[in-house]
């Protein structure tokens, strides 16, 4: 009975409130604009973008009356093999419920978000492909433009489609990547590259998980962490080391998933496992472990690769 009373007298005041804001509003001047004359959002570029991994191009919007108030976007994926992995629409933000994010609290479908700032009259949206070394097919993704959020901005039709086509990065560069496992990324392996006398560092990679060491088309100036430049033609020393354990202590000892990948950018890929060189209980370098390194030897020769495995001789690579 005291709950029904108490319900009643509080929808009692929030009828009187309505009353008095209702009144207001019509004491004033200011235009608010139905519904049905909310800004809309058409679109004004190609829908159809076709982006190289690495590059970015864009979605241009215009909006029909700017209004005081920022407004929301969102870009939802419908189909294609394309993944949030692959692309990035304006500044990355998005609700992606496989990772248990929502920042707008406001549920619906995953996608990527876009706040459009007040006044805007037009707006002009980065598509980024990101980039990877991994040969592979073109990717593809259709995205549909939809209000979303506290829907100021209507889209034109209800949605507007845009297909984008992710083209493969291709170079002649070259990639080396030594990994050991995520769950162990506080033991220290390190990956560096030497002159063919193994005596002159060109380039190391020691602070990452994984490291990787890339061959690009700029010179090498300096060694520093993952620092790529061209290299001239002839024989390279590639040295993959454990340096420690780090203080870290393992029960029951492990053999440390290690592999070496070593990619031609976008067309060559191969996977060297090395799964049963370095364990917990023999450590690297800093254990007194002799066998700490694995050797290669690396041939460049014009924009040919090859990789030898210094112990077997035996060519691991070529591209
Ligand atoms: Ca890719
Ligand atoms: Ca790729
Ligand atoms: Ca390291």
């Amino acid at each position: 009975m005291m709950k029904n009373i108490i319900k009643n007298k509080y929808i009692g005041l929030m009828l009187i409130a309505g009353l008095v804001s209702m009144t207001s509003c019509e004491d004033d001047n200011f235009n608010h604009s139905p519904s049905g004359d909310k800004p809309i959002v058409s679109n004004v570029g190609a829908t159809t973008l076709t982006i190289t991994e690495g590059s970015t191009a864009t979605i241009d919007l215009s909006i029909s009356s700017p209004i005081s108030r920022e407004g929301y976007l969102r870009f939802r994926p419908v189909s294609g093999n394309a993944d949030f992995s692959d692309y990035v629409i304006g500044d990355g933000e998005k609700i992606d419920y496989a990772n248990g994010e929502d920042p707008y609290h406001t549920g619906g479908p995953e996608g990527y978000i876009v706040k459009v700032p007040a006044y805007s009259g037009s707006i002009s949206i980065p598509v980024e492909a990101v980039f990877d070394v991994t040969p592979e097919g073109n990717e593809s993704v259709t995205v549909v433009l939809e209000t979303y959020n506290n829907r100021e901005l209507l889209v034109n039709g209800g949605g507007i489609t845009y297909t984008i086509n992710i083209t493969n990065y291709v170079s002649n560069e070259l990639d080396i990547t030594f990994a050991w496992g995520d769950e162990y990324c506080a033991v220290d392996f390190d990956l560096e590259l030497y002159d063919g006398s193994g005596s002159t560092e060109i380039v190391h990679s020691w602070g990452g998980c994984p490291e990787f060491i890339y061959i690009g088309t700029s010179d090498i100036t300096t060694a520093d962490d993952h620092e790529n430049g061209a290299l001239a033609d002839g024989t390279y020393v590639i040295f993959a080391s454990m340096y420690s354990l780090s203080g870290q202590s393992f029960n029951p000892p492990v053999n440390f998933p290690v592999t070496l990948t070593v990619t031609k950018v976008g067309q060559i890929q191969e996977v060297i496992d090395l799964g049963t060189h370095w364990n917990s209980v023999d450590g690297g370098y800093a254990q007194g472990n002799p066998d700490y390194a694995k050797i290669y030897l690396l041939t460049k020769s014009g924009t040919t690769y090859t990789l030898v495995d210094y112990e077997t001789m035996e060519t691991v690579f070529q591209g």
